[in-house]
């Protein structure tokens, strides 16, 4: 094996070359970048194919989804399956082995990881899967076969069952079990569809089945395992994907519009689209004593791994200790590349970036530096020589950025920022500008304490370089980007709202600081429309117990009432119809609540002295919570002490999900509620087909 793979460099393509630019063949400089940049350049995740059905027959193969106008009369069933309802991608899950630069060491790490296995994946970031495209209307079956079978010499371990350990179901367990969460998605969690009360165990194959309502707002999602036991340990280990709804439909007088048509250029072509999946793949090289090998000294940083050996994540002890992430030198990935350069940008234009924290230990304050001419390249800084490195090199004024999306559901209104605030689970479309060729560090910034996963202070880290090179002349609104956008969006509108009434409404939020208000699918929840009383919900740790209970606490039960998890308990229900208010706080930790299904719009968030902290230029500030309110997410971070308070409606999906703790240890550890959707009874209750009781569960909630 080559224990010491050394990057290749991009000392080509600094800012100083650049400016040379002008002077040497622009396809000369461009090669001699991209070759030296080709080991550890960022490139989108790859597109997931479909694979063909056999199980339904169809008179062509999809090529992808694609929006396809049905004919006027179907032809019999047999012959004709529409494709935008016939797609199937298939996984193979599986032991990998592959490798993980490590700044560090400047060389590759090899590992051996579970993960995802396709026609799609690309071999060379084979802990990273493909990026699934999914159209509103469309039914998409993703097919799951658990091939994780333990190997030992060269053979394949026998398959035993697992077993559930007896003092406790929240010791993580049953790593090599699985199933699938289709993360932020408004579609049915029963059944086959996005389900995570079920589990796929090793030789087994599942499909799952969603049906994406037509009526889904197009955005950016992702998908990952949910068993409870070892959801941690398999997103830990790289097996997550973006998931884009993907569709261009103009607003009318009673429906909302995507994004996606504004978002484009001034000839019409959509702004060039980038996933920028974050992964925190925290392995480990372990002694023949089972140790975790660990540099000699206090905090044994960073991890290490002699020639021949492989990472892996072998149980929770490496993950789930607040320290063990700092402690394991580890570095956020993009796109299964670590610390990659992002190239082939271009001067003057504006770009849309999906981010989507697919991790699990370290929050990430998303910034653009312009980095300063002359500086040595990058990949040649070893990790503890890497603050010094962007103390000397990143340091200038912040790049603005345009954010557009917060967990995929278009905002009321484009926030202007120089930072963008990621937790686990979250997701954050920004739409971004570089006003010059050269350089730029893509950082995340420093986080306190208290706004870590791991209740501890991040130091600010590079999470890559951005290469850009010249671009065209301005265009529309000259050099001002403000401006330019603003043109461009409203060109937009002008050119794809059919709509005339509709199209000046668009042009005239436009023009008032770039309103969206035709563009949020989700209609505002007024405090008349309420019509349940609030859930109340307190995440703690008990850490006065071993092992420390991870509780999500009902205040609303008598005391005495257990938070731990219990799969057949339901702690939450609600009935089609009801409108309601959820009261969030925690007190032990910062921990990111997530509900799946239905999202919510953020009312209030007020900290520990009930002063509010969503607005800058406020004492309280809290860059966590900069211009949440009145916006929809999926997740959201519920710092110690806080208080926040929600809305949610229940609108069409019955059955039982689940919300958590998205630090996806905590969860596995107990951090998750049961809630139970029902169909009301018309006399105040809920509808019981089996008589009270339902399912034969345990009503412990409301
Ligand atoms: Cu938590």
């Amino acid at each position: 094996m080559k224990a010491h793979v050394r990057t290749a460099g991009l000392a080509g393509f600094s800012l100083a070359a650049l400016a040379l630019a002008a002077m040497v063949p622009a396809t000369a400089q461009a090669q001699a970048g991209a070759a030296a940049a080709a080991q550890n350049a960022f490139a989108n995740p790859p597109a997931a194919l479909p694979e063909p059905d056999a199980d339904r027959p169809r008179v062509s193969a999809p090529t992808g989804p694609v929006l396809e106008t049905l004919p006027a009369s179907l032809p019999g069933a047999d012959t004709y399956v529409d494709p935008r309802q016939n797609i199937l991608y298939k996984f193979s899950i599986e032991f990998t082995e592959g490798t993980i630069r490590n700044p560090w060491t400047l060389s590759q790490d090899k590992v051996l990881l579970r993960s995802y296995h396709g026609s799609s994946i690309d071999p060379n970031t084979p802990f990273l899967a493909p990026t699934i495209t999914m159209r509103p209307g469309q039914t998409v079956r993703i097919s799951l076969a658990n091939n994780l079978f333990e190997m030992k010499d060269g053979k394949r371990l026998p398959v035993e069952k697992c077993k559930v350990p007896e003092k406790d179901m929240n010791i993580p367990h049953c790593f090599n079990e699985t199933n699938l969460h289709a993360h932020g998605l408004w579609v049915s969690p029963s059944g086959n569809s996005d389900n995570v009360l079920i589990s796929i165990n090793p030789g087994v194959k599942f499909d799952y089945e969603y049906a994406v309502p037509s009526d889904h707002p197009a955005g950016t999602f992702w998908y990952h395992p949910h068993k409870h036991g070892s959801t941690a340990l398999q997103v830990s280990s790289g097996m997550d994907g973006a998931l884009i709804i993907k569709d261009d439909r103009a607003p009318t007088a009673d429906k909302a519009g995507d994004i996606d048509i504004l978002l484009q250029d001034a000839a019409g072509k959509a702004f060039a689209d980038k996933v920028l999946m974050f992964q925190q793949v925290q392995y480990a090289c372990f002694d023949k004593d089972g140790k975790i090998q660990k540099t000699p000294g206090t905090t044994g940083q960073p991890w290490i791994c002699n020639a021949g050996q492989f990472g892996e994540i072998r149980d929770y002890s490496q993950l789930a200790n607040g320290t063990n992430w700092a402690n394991s030198g580890r570095f956020t990935s993009i796109n299964g590349k670590v610390q990659p350069g992002i190239l082939k940008l271009q001067a003057g234009s504006f770009e849309r970036w999906r981010l989507i924290h697919g991790g699990v230990r370290e929050a990430i304050a998303f910034r653009l530096f312009p980095m300063k001419p002359g500086a040595p390249d990058w990949n040649t800084q070893p990790a503890e020589k890497q603050a010094e490195f962007m103390r000397t090199w990143c340091a200038g004024t912040a790049l603005p950025m345009w954010e557009v999306a917060l967990d995929g559901l278009t905002r009321g209104q484009v926030y202007r920022t120089t930072e963008a605030r990621l937790q686990p689970g979250y997701r954050a479309d920004l739409v971004v500008y570089f006003p010059a060729a050269g350089n730029y560090c893509v950082v995340d910034g420093a986080s306190s304490a208290l706004g870590s996963p791991s209740q501890t202070p991040e130091a600010i880290k590079l999470l890559g370089v951005a290469v850009v090179e010249p671009g065209a002349a301005p265009g529309p609104g000259g050099a001002d980007p403000d401006k330019r956008l603003q043109e461009l969006m409203v060109a937009a509108a002008d050119r794809n709202i059919p709509d005339d009434k509709v199209k000046r409404q668009v042009i005239d939020d436009l023009r008032a600081d770039l309103k969206l208000s035709k563009f949020v699918w989700h209609k505002t929840i007024e405090t008349a429309e309420l019509n349940t009383p609030p859930q109340l919900l307190a995440f703690n740790i008990d850490i006065n117990v071993e092992p420390n209970k991870f509780e999500v606490n009902n205040p609303a039960l008598p005391p005495g009432h257990s938070g731990v998890y219990k799969p057949s308990r339901i702690d939450r229900t609600a009935n089609i119809g009801d409108v309601q208010e959820w009261r969030l706080t925690s007190t032990f930790g910062g921990h990111p609540f997530h509900i799946h299904v239905n999202p919510f719009q953020v009312v209030s968030v007020v900290n520990k002295a009930g002063k509010p902290v969503t607005d800058p230029g406020t004492p309280d500030f809290d860059p966590d919570y900069a211009g949440v309110i009145n916006q929809w997410k999926d997740t959201l971070f519920v710092k110690r002490d806080y208080h926040i308070v929600t809305r949610t409606r229940y609108e069409r999906y019955i059955g039982e999900y689940v919300l958590h703790c998205h630090i996806l240890d905590h969860e596995d550890q107990g951090m998750m509620a049961n809630v139970s959707i029902g169909i009301p009874d018309g006399v105040g209750g809920t509808a019981e087909a089996h008589g009270p009781g339902g399912m034969g569960h345990d009503h412990g909630g409301m």
